[in-house]
């Protein structure tokens, strides 16, 4: 169960993003190699908009050459494959779009259960990077203004309060900024679920702040098509933290 390993762990966790439109088959064997290398824990797999149809085939490539657990990431409902280990099944809890916070999941849940995948409720709370995220254009919504703690705190409680198993703060891919350290560790103080953290981290010393706020799991995507070496410096810098809190 990749909840369980999430929710026991008291180590940071790195996830890699990768967006299927991105990729053919031979970067995806180069990226599943060097994450391999560099301890990954976890592929998340999805995208807002996705305009070719190799999302299945991206899964079945990666799970062909590595053991590393494939978790979808969806953009949509018809972000969905039986491959994967496991899906964050999200809902918008930072926007007021129907579609997005129960519309999309109520199309997805039969699938979701004849495929057998374990769904994770995942409260998703976008805040605000600095820049108009694909994110809030296509579900047309406002994200949380990046000063103000107190509504994603407000936001990720009511998630768990509402039975959510776990919390994504994000800033959006390719954001300017990533979520704030003060704005981390503020919702982690007041929730008991993991509390996962992307959008925008291109350097390691931005995922060690972020992992030492009291982020569970951090998600990188976009840094790691530019610069595919960034990956050993960001997993150095996530298990030195973990190494400081063992
Ligand atoms: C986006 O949180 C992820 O949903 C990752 O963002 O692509 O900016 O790393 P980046």
């Amino acid at each position: 169960m990749i909840y369980k390993k999430i929710k026991t762990s008291k180590q940071a966790r790195l996830a890699v993003l990768i967006d299927p439109d991105k990729h053919n088959a031979e970067s995806l064997l180069r990226l599943t190699e060097i994450s391999a290398n560099c301890k990954v824990d976890f592929f998340f797999i999805g995208g807002s908009l996705l305009m070719e149809r190799n999302f299945e085939n991206t899964i079945k490539i990666i799970k062909a050459h590595s053991g590393i657990p494939v978790i979808i990431f969806p953009g949509s409902n018809y972000q969905l494959s039986g491959k994967a280990d496991a899906i964050l099944f999200l809902s918008l809890i930072s926007g007021r779009n129907p579609e997005y916070l129960i519309g999309q999941q109520v199309v997805a849940a039969p699938m979701i259960k004849k495929m057998g995948l374990e769904a994770i409720s995942t409260g998703y709370i976008l805040v605000d990077g600095g820049r108009i995220s694909s994110t809030s254009y296509i579900t047309q919504t406002i994200p949380v203004p990046n000063t103000k703690i107190d509504i994603a705190v407000a936001t990720a409680q009511a998630g768990e309060m509402l039975g959510m198993k776990m919390i994504y703060l994000e800033a959006g891919s390719g954001a300017k900024n990533t979520v704030s350290a003060e704005m981390i560790a503020a919702v982690k103080q007041k929730i008991t679920i993991p509390l996962i953290v992307g959008g925008g981290i291109r350097s390691a010393e931005q995922a060690e702040e972020i992992c030492k706020a009291g982020a569970d799991v951090i998600v990188v995507g976009n840094a790691l098509e530019e610069t595919p070496g960034l990956l050993m410096e960001i997993s150095l810098a996530v298990h030195g933290v973990n190494k400081a809190r063992a």
